[in-house]
């Protein structure tokens, strides 16, 4: 229902989404998604593309006097950087084109080599250019529009860095408002200010070292609906297309949803969230299970946590061999980020919340806002008169290990 597709090389002119299934009548703003591609820009290790770029929305279509339609909606963001690239990025065939950046020693652990193989070409920039986490850029314009319909229903979403290589934040004690704030705050959207600290020394060795680092990070999302997904079928449990969403992010190796692997090394007895009901609706013990039961939203907070491996262009070049003689050769060196774990928060926020807006129209229709809101409305109401409410064990606060 909510969908996006992405297109644009990190060198090329732009890059572009078209969003689809967006309802009728959302206010909808270049300067909202302009904010959203401001928080993916910041956090310490950010490489020097990050000066270059004030990454800025045009939205070509399907918003009239700063209302969806119902229409697709199309956006663009510019690539200030192709002043620098214009000829070796060349849509038109070029003679005097630069062999200057030809890709011919593929970085281990990103997808030049499995792209010259895969598709035939000789230069693995064709690979570097599309595999590029500059294409999240629209990823998370795609997922400010579903933030600012989910924001209509009641529904936020924040992030905070849980890891970042062997630094570990305490435990994230507080509300989630003071936690997101806290994270929001920090130069590394950690809500631990000693770890955050900490976090940026070790990315300093690292750059010091010219050597990379990735993290571990958590998504939060609060006011869901029960219901969203469901467990009669394999492809529509939101679990499943959670984790798909969040591993399909760029550098993304694992995805946990609450407690995730931990609960794997319990008893059942001391994982499960035991069920009350205080008069007026259901109440919950704990948030073992990240919000989720079935693969169905459960009225608790939704937890997912998400692992960054680290950035695999290393400016001290790891072993690999040219294409073209085979020999041995240190592998391609292009700039790059020394740890963009942060931005791969907001990122995956982006992408939570497009699952969340697709599963939302999914269970309470989307040919308008006024449809949506109002059908929501009315099974929360249904809900509370028969007193089936669920609330949240946590009330605000994140009650996991
Ligand atoms: C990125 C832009 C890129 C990199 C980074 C993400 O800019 P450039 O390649 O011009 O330095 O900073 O991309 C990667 C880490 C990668 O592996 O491709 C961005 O806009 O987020």
């Amino acid at each position: 229902m909510f969908r996006f597709l992405t297109a644009g090389e990190s060198h090329g002119q732009a890059l572009s989404a078209i969003v689809d299934g967006v309802p009728c009548g959302l206010t909808l703003t270049a300067e909202f998604i302009n904010q959203q591609l401001w928080r993916r820009q910041q956090g310490h290790g950010r490489g020097a593309r990050m000066k270059i770029e004030t990454d800025q929305v045009e939205i070509l279509s399907g918003v009239r006097f700063g209302q969806t339609t119902g229409a697709p909606v199309s956006l663009v963001v510019k690539n200030t950087d192709w002043r620098s690239w214009s000829d070796k990025m060349s849509v038109e065939p070029r003679e005097d084109a630069s062999p200057s950046r030809v890709v011919s020693v593929p970085r281990p652990g990103h997808a030049d080599l499995v792209g010259h193989v895969k598709y035939g070409f000789q230069d693995m920039r064709n690979a570097l250019e599309r595999a590029s986490a500059r294409e999240t850029t629209m990823r998370v314009a795609a997922g400010a529009i579903a933030r600012r319909l989910l924001e209509e229903a009641g529904i936020a979403l924040f992030s905070h860095v849980v890891s970042i290589g062997s630094v570990r934040a305490a435990a994230a004690a507080g509300g989630l408002a003071d936690v997101a704030r806290r994270a929001e705050e920090s130069p590394v959207r950690c809500a631990d200010a000693e770890a955050s600290q900490r976090m940026v020394e070790l990315i300093d060795q690292a750059t010091r070292d010219r050597n990379t680092l990735g993290g571990v990070f958590e998504v939060i999302a609060t006011g869901l609906p029960v219901g969203l997904g469901s467990y009669v079928q394999w492809d529509r449990r939101l679990d499943g297309r959670i984790a798909m969403a969040l591993m399909s992010i760029q550098a993304m190796k694992g995805v946990e949803i609450g407690d995730g692997f931990e609960l794997a090394r319990r008893m059942g007895s001391e994982v499960m969230d035991e069920i009350g009901w205080d008069g007026s609706g259901y109440t919950r013990s704990s948030n073992h299970l990240g919000g989720l039961e079935g693969g169905v939203t459960n009225g608790q907070p939704l937890v997912v946590r998400v692992a960054k491996k680290p950035i695999s262009t290393l400016m001290r070049p790891l072993a690999s061999v040219n294409i073209e003689t085979k020999e041995p050769s240190p592998a391609h060196v292009e700039r790059s980020d020394v740890c963009a774990v942060p931005a791969g928060a907001v990122v995956a926020e982006a992408m939570l919340a497009i699952v969340l807006a697709d599963a939302l129209l999914e269970r309470f229709g989307g040919d308008s806002m006024d449809d949506l809101l109002g059908n929501l409305r009315a099974v929360r109401e249904k809900h509370a008169l028969e007193g089936k409410l669920m609330s949240s064990a946590s009330d605000g606060e994140i009650l996991g290990s």
